[in-house]
């Protein structure tokens, strides 16, 4: 969206690197945004100074009420999204009709915040759409190998028409990991979860 020229490094997770330890010491977490050599840590963090430090093609709304109802969104999905997911790939013996409940609470809240809105940040992409991409991209994935019907076209139009829209988005189109890589990087953790 900003059109920042940026290296990408990848990180092994389960051999984190020094430098890694380094610039992330509390949380020793990807992502870490490095800028002049100064990292930046914490996803929602990482946008805003983003969108600070290059001001076109915004990702706030320019109001400061829009942005707190922005930043309210953001944060409900990061909270509510992520911990299911993470159980249903990462832990052995969990509930998983838990993860699935608090997963249909959340798709039923974004759908009906999504309304009839291209995206949620209006005609064009903004905060919102880019932390829900956990719900648009990574979601869809993991109920496609597990055979769940979390998110489908008949209980969730809205939203199913918002991923359409967002995957197709130029410049979330050329940076999205291929669906290919990430069943394959899925595939042997939920396999290794289930054993
Ligand atoms: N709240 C953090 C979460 C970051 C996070 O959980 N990163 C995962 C990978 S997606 C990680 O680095 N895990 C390694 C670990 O937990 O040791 C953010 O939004 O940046």
């Amino acid at each position: 969206m900003k059109g920042v020229k940026y290296e990408y490094i990848e990180e092994d997770l389960t051999n984190k690197s020094p430098l890694l330890l380094k610039y992330n010491p509390v949380h020793k977490k990807i992502p870490v945004l490095l800028h002049n050599g100064k990292p930046i840590s914490e996803s929602l963090v990482i946008i805003e100074y983003i969108d600070e430090t290059w001001k076109h093609n915004p990702i706030l709304p320019q109001h400061s009420y829009d942005r707190a109802r922005a930043r309210f969104w953001a944060k409900y999905i990061d909270e509510k999204a992520v911990p299911p997911l993470r159980d249903f790939v990462w832990s052995k013996g969990m509930d998983r009709e838990e993860a699935i409940g608090e997963i249909n609470e959340l798709l039923k809240t974004i759908e009906n915040e999504l309304g009839d809105k291209k995206f949620f940040g209006g005609e064009d992409i903004g905060l919102v759409d880019i932390v829900a991409n956990v719900v648009g991209i990574w979601l869809v994935v993991i109920q496609d190998l597990l055979g769940l019907e979390l998110l489908t076209e008949e209980k969730f139009p809205k939203l199913c028409n918002w991923i359409h829209e967002y995957v197709n988005h130029t410049a979330i189109k050329e940076n999205i990991p291929p669906r290919d890589k990430l069943i394959e990087f899925y595939s042997a953790h939920l396999g290794a979860a289930s054993q």
